[in-house]
């Protein structure tokens, strides 16, 4: 176990000029044995962070200091190091007292090996590109009882379908609330413009593309919302006996990373050119009539510049493409070259009767090849969404069954 044999504020250090340049004003280090790199906080972070009563509500892990104003002035008087409570000491300038287990600070390390670690293990795990070629290797399957009724089993799910971006259930019951209580058992399900619950087949009086059995191209599920459907679940009841009805899908950030590397002129078009969506009619009779629009890039980066979210969908693309003029022409180019890469990147499928096909909506595109609809030959499958913000939390909640803070 790592302990502390000393710590350095830097009114100490100060008086090694040496040091000085190693620890400028403003820092507090936590040298560790076994010449580990010394932890190191900004005063100013260790003073908004005081974990006692007076600043922080334990109880509902809530700062209630700093309201008003931030805790840029305050500096530290005094540090100590206290090695049988394993705990940094910290005296202030207005006589105020912290105290930080050494444990509470490993875990908020601000060097990068630390900050990487916990994106990728607590925050979100990283997205495992695939292409075609490796459709096989990253295909996971998954029993749906075993995902109902065993919590290894539903987190490896969520795994997969964070890491690979999709996954497949195989044996659900024919029930029409498979796909509502796959979405309740991870969390909430999400209510859209088109229910709780959706079905997918070929209705009289469509009021949506996919109620058809016309072919289905390479798609997202409602790029014109602001807050787009996380997770798509969709469970096959009756599959067509026609030769149809598959489905084809292929990993979005793929294609975002092979336009970068191959067009990047291309590529930084489709990322920063909005395109309107759109989505305008009603869901049956019951439902209430929307007009949805929602105006954001094919290719959508987070702050960190990694891959966000893919916005796909010709049967929902406006006509109205409210851009000066040129912008329009090379974004056709470059759309194009998206497109293309997108079906050379494709696989295809065809799920039966028990599968419940899911994936990521914010990276995946996803299709469906045409089929034949007779009374004695239907396809019926049910939909239902959900948020990556229900999903992560639940994952996190699985890895995680303890975490205080
Ligand atoms: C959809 C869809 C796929 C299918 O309804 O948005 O992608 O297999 N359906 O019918
Ligand atoms: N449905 C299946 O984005 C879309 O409109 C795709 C969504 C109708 C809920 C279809
Ligand atoms: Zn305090
Ligand atoms: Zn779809």
């Amino acid at each position: 176990m790592l302990t502390c044999r000393h710590l350095i504020g830097h009114l100490r250090r100060q008086a090694s000029t040496a040091v000085a340049r190693v620890l400028a004003p403003g820092y507090v280090e936590v040298q560790e044995d076994k010449g580990q790199t010394p932890l190191k906080y900004p005063q100013v972070w260790l003073r908004d962070n005081c974990q006692c009563p007076e600043c922080f509500h334990a109880a509902t892990r809530a700062r209630k200091s700093h309201w008003e104003r931030g805790p840029v002035n305050i500096k530290v008087a005094k540090v100590d190091y206290n090695q049988e409570h394993q705990k940094l000491e910290v005296i202030w300038q207005d006589q105020h007292k912290s105290s930080f287990d050494l444990a509470w600070l490993r875990e908020r390390d601000f060097g990068e090996v630390a900050r990487r670690r916990y994106l990728d293990e607590v925050y979100k795990p990283p997205a495992q590109l695939w292409g075609k070629t490796q459709f096989e290797a990253v295909r996971k399957e998954f029993n749906y009882q075993d995902v109902i009724q065993e919590d290894a089993k539903l987190q490896a799910w969520l795994e997969a379908l964070a890491v690979q971006g999709f996954a497949i259930l195989k044996g659900a019951p024919d029930d029409i609330n498979v796909a509502k209580n796959l979405a309740e058992r991870i969390g909430y399900i999400k209510r859209t413009t088109y229910g709780d619950v959706f079905e997918v087949k070929s209705k009289p009086n469509a009021g949506n593309y996919a109620y058809l059995m016309t072919p289905l191209p390479l798609h997202t599920d409602m790029p014109y919302y602001e807050y787009k459907a996380g997770i798509n679940i969709l469970h096959t009841l009756v599959q067509s006996a026609s030769s149809g009805g598959a489905n084809t899908l292929t990993d979005g950030f793929n294609v975002a990373s092979e336009m970068q590397r191959l067009h990047p002129a291309d590529f930084e078009i489709l990322r920063s050119v909005p395109v309107n969506w759109f989505d305008i009619g009603h869901d049956g009779d019951a439902l209430r009539p929307f007009h949805s629009i929602w105006r954001s890039p094919v290719i959508c980066l987070d702050v960190e510049g990694r891959f966000a979210r893919i916005n796909q969908n010709t049967t929902k693309r406006d006509s109205r493409f409210t851009v000066p003029l040129e912008q329009a022409v090379a974004w056709y180019r470059a759309y194009d070259k998206f497109l293309e890469l997108a079906h050379s990147e494709a696989v295809e499928f065809k799920t039966q009767a028990g599968d419940v096909f899911v994936f990521n909506n914010l990276r995946m595109l996803h299709g469906r090849t045409a089929y034949e609809d007779a009374p004695g030959n239907k396809r019926h499958l049910v939909g239902a969404y959900v948020d990556w913000d229900i999903i992560y939390s639940k994952l996190r909640t699985l890895k995680y069954p303890n975490a205080k803070d």
